[in-house]
């Protein structure tokens, strides 16, 4: 296949001004008409073709300004279409005929259907599978669509921008007509037609602009969807406050549909959702749920700026908007509920999902330089890591000169499809800094490393910290240079309050170091005391930090750090400190060393009151299982991670039965709020479940949780304690009896179900999944039931998926292959959950890497499979 590189950019032969699209929906037979009127741009040669972008098309005929054009003139392949004999000069019209066949488009790219739903997917490369155009992100420009379809088949019929007008068309059929004023790349182009639930609302912009909201779902899930409804709203103001962005519309609306392959899509006024990630009530969505449809929602209407009037120039520059979009969804959320605690949550998931990425095969930079199917890098890397780029921005030029540079940016740029480069340049001219260094960032990839030491003199009453930063090579980069890392400290005195003098070189300022050369030493004078270093605060800088710090340095932040994610990181670095070294002892089949201190110290935590529960949640959620494995690096055993890992939380469950059993009782009690004051408490009582249960060693703790329980938070908290804690007991099984009965006609529900099964520890599970995968009503074609069930198993599961016979990979690598004929897309993203292969023990690498290799000889494989595999066996 292909390789495309950054450096080969160049902007297409001709320019275009306006497009005009006219469907007539029909199952198998959908016509679209395509009127793109276009110039040659100035300086290309007079016998240029047009070269449009086609996929899996055919083409039923072609005029240029209304005249049937020479077929001797124009060639049509599935993939492109290429047409000579086009005017020298001045404006023409190309008028482009196809025909789709939405129902049977299984790869959910383009126009396809969902649930009796016609529906769009056009990021990255989905529009050329409509019609033949120009499908790249820098080619701008104005829409008008008009959609036919029957009356009873489609009741709604929408596209982006603001209603034009519809009506009758002739027998059983009806119109509608859109029209988008904002110029825009066809990545952004969508079209819904369905009978749907409606919910609407309205917004009042800040110049006093009235927005109609309109939210459509599945005909009977409209109570489902107020929670959505608000978050947008909240949304939306939240945007014209803290970034002075306002809505540019007079309607917003938003699709779920039940076939996706994301989370959702930010196509212009029109946003199509996972249903995942709109519908929510107590009964069904938990605490977790309403917590990603609030992120999601802003993501995508955050878009609006940081995507759509802001576009990338080519699909390098992707974490453009999408690291950019992050960092936006990431403040909303925190705004909206604890900062320290969303922190928190988005550190665990970066070094879950985006440092193994950086450490493996897949590892590639925030902006790639090359790719062979760009769909595969829709990644941790270029989503959360490109968030954390950003962030740093902030921390380095702090919050007055990063909003300046924003606005410059929102002013300079707007309507333009943008690069990395503008975006930097921005930062670079409001603050008055240089960011060459900095810019590093986008281009080298892997985790850097930064080693710490401290230097105390009690004599001289001087501190010194000395910064070392190493960059280990990734595919195709072997040589780094030296990163600009903004790590944020503090000192915490012997009293437990922070020595506030400032340090002696001026390479630091406002509590953060700037480490840039290889080695640095920062010195602080006349502190009162030997200070314990917090670094890295907030996890300022996404690096690996290795320092020598005794445990009661770790106790001293935990206990006295002003910052909440500070006490965090030393409890959590405690935790992971003594599960890496058991684990060890576990492999060697060593006797494990008890975890007194430890579980103390977390026990105290739990206990503590005056602490957010959401908090002290967090501090007793032990690193998971995959965690340890990271940290440990090489020469994995799942099986003697799971073992340690389980000592210690007996451990811990003994030492604080009394206070875990008055926890798990804690949850608000009354009417159910998703507030994260109450999902707090839940997060709490559900930990403080999972341990009692443990120390108790039977389920009917858990069992009367589960039967009592009026939500969705506390019952499958509850199901999973007995599932994973208690398999095949017969509290286990009659709760999951119970529950796929009540929820068999909710797939939204049921794929909890499968995912808690999924998810349990040990060997057995793949039987278990077998068998499931198997059963008369599981859809394979549904992406959220394949994520639920095999993702879960392969990304969830470590002992379950590492089973030492192999058997989870060949499971893993026979579905892949059979969903890769479908849906290549889904089946690519499911096999990264190999990505780490070559970090485990010989034997169960040696059986992954069979299994890769069987998928590379199945036959023939997508792009997508087929990118991801070679890069991962190479
Ligand atoms: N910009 C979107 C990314 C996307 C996508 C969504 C649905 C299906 C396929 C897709 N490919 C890329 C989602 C976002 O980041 O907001
Ligand atoms: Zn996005």
């Amino acid at each position: 296949g292909q390789v495309y590189k950054l450096k080969d950019y160049k902007p297409t032969d001709f320019v275009v001004e306006r497009i005009d699209l006219t469907f007539e929906l029909d199952p198998k037979e959908t016509t679209v008409v395509s009127r793109v009127i276009l110039h040659r741009r100035e300086g290309v040669a007079a016998d240029a073709p047009l070269v449009f972008d086609g996929d899996e098309l055919t083409l039923d005929s072609l005029q240029i300004d209304g005249n049937d054009h020479d077929p001797s003139l124009y060639d049509a392949t599935p993939d492109s279409l290429t047409i000579r004999g086009l005017p020298e000069s001045g404006p023409f019209e190309v008028t482009v005929n196809t025909t789709l066949s939405p129902a049977t488009n299984t790869k959910l790219m383009g126009l396809y259907r969902t649930n009796g739903v016609y529906c769009t997917q056009c990021e990255a490369e989905g529009f050329r599978r409509i019609t033949y155009f120009y499908d790249r992100p820098d080619v701008l420009a104005v829409y008008t669509v008009t959609i036919i379809a029957g009356k009873e088949d489609a009741k709604h019929l929408l596209s982006n921008g603001n209603f034009l007008g519809g009506g009758n068309y002739d027998e059983g059929r009806h119109f509608a007509a859109w029209f988008d004023p904002h110029p825009k790349p066809s990545y952004l182009f969508a079209l819904v037609g369905g009978d749907l639930g409606l919910v609407e609302d309205s917004f009042t912009t800040m110049s006093g602009k009235e927005v109609a909201l309109k939210i459509y779902v599945e005909h009977g899930k409209e109570g489902r969807a107020g929670y959505a409804m608000d978050a947008l709203k909240r949304s939306m103001k939240w945007d014209e406050e803290m970034f002075g962005r306002e809505y540019d519309l007079d309607i917003f609306q938003i699709v779920a549909v039940s076939d996706f392959n994301m989370g959702a899509m930010e196509n212009k006024g029109l946003n199509v959702f996972n249903d995942k990630y709109v519908l929510a009530d107590p009964e069904t969505a938990t605490d977790a749920d309403y917590a990603n449809i609030e992120a999601i929602i802003a993501h995508e209407y955050f878009h609006n700026w940081t995507g759509n009037r802001i576009t990338c120039r080519d699909w390098f520059q992707l974490c453009l908007k999408e690291g950019l979009t992050v960092y936006r969804d990431h403040a909303f959320s925190a705004d909206q509920r604890s900062a320290s605690v969303k922190r928190i949550a988005e550190i665990r998931l970066l070094k879950a999902h985006q440092f193994p990425e950086d450490a493996g095969p897949l590892a590639h930079p925030v902006r790639p330089e090359s790719y062979k199917e760009i769909n595969n890098f829709y990644t941790a890397t270029v989503y959360e890591k490109g968030s954390e780029v950003v962030r740093m921005i902030r921390t380095i030029l702090g919050a007055e000169d990063f909003r300046k540079g924003m606005d410059l940016y929102f002013e300079r740029h707007d309507g333009d499809a943008a690069t990395i480069e503008d975006f930097l340049a921005c930062f670079a001219e409001a603050s008055g800094r240089d960011l060459k260094q900095f810019a590093l960032w986008y281009s080298q990839a892997g985790t850097p490393s930064v080693s710490v030491s401290t230097d105390w003199n009690e004599a001289s009453k001087t501190f010194k910290v000395t910064l070392e930063q190493t960059l280990a090579p990734t595919p195709g980069q072997s040589r780094k240079a030296l990163m600009h890392i903004p790590l944020a400290y503090g000192l915490i005195l012997p009293d437990g309050t922070e020595f506030d003098g400032r340090l002696d070189t001026d390479d630091a300022e406002n509590g953060v170091m700037h480490l840039t050369k290889r080695k640095q030493t920062f010195s602080f004078s006349n502190v009162p005391g030997r200070p314990v270093l917090s670094i890295n605060r907030g996890f300022s800088a996404p690096v690996n930090i290795a320092m020598e710090q005794s445990s009661a340095d770790l106790a001293h932040i935990a206990r006295h750090d002003g910052d909440g994610v500070s006490r965090w990181q030393a409890l959590n670095e405690q935790a992971m400190r003594h599960l890496v070294a058991v684990s060890k002892l576990a492999r060697d089949g060593r006797t494990l060393p008890p975890a007194r201190e430890l579980a103390d110290i977390l026990v105290a935590t739990g206990a503590d009151d005056s602490l957010e529960p959401a908090f002290r949640a967090q501090a007793l959620a032990l690193p998971a299982e995959s965690d340890i494995a990271r940290e440990i690096g090489s020469n994995i055993d799942p099986e003697a991670i799971h073992t340690a890992r389980e000592a210690v939380l007996s451990e811990v469950a003994n030492a604080g039965l009394d206070v875990f059993a008055r926890l798990a009782d804690s949850a608000p009690k009354g009417a159910y709020s998703p507030d994260a004051a109450d999902a707090g408490q839940r997060a709490l009582a559900g930990v403080a479940l999972a341990y009692a249960s443990l120390a108790e060693g039977q389920p009917a703790r858990a069992k009367t949780a589960y039967d009592s329980s009026d939500n969705m938070t506390v019952m499958s908290q509850a199901l999973q304690v007995l599932v994973h804690q208690f398999p095949g007991s017969s509290e286990a099984e009659e709760a999951l009896a119970g529950f796929k009965t009540r929820f068999a006609d909710d797939p939204l529900v049921l794929d909890k179900w499968y995912s808690i099964q999924a998810m349990t520890p040990g060997a057995p599970t793949r039987e278990r999944v077998e068998e499931l995968l198997e059963s008369d009503d599981f859809d394979r074609s549904n992406p959220n039931r394949m994520r639920a069930l095999i993702g879960a198993f392969s990304a969830g599961n470590p002992t379950g998926f590492n089973a030492a016979d192999g058997a989870g990979y060949r499971l893993l690598a026979a579905e892949v292959v059979d969903i890769d004929k479908r849906n290549p897309q889904l089946a690519a993203r499911l096999l990264t959950a190999m990505r780490s292969w070559r970090s485990l023990e010989a034997g169960r690498q040696e059986l992954a890497r069979q299994a890769l290799v069987s998928i590379r000889e199945a036959g023939e494989l997508s792009p997508d499979v087929g990118d991801i595999v070679d890069r991962m066996l190479a």
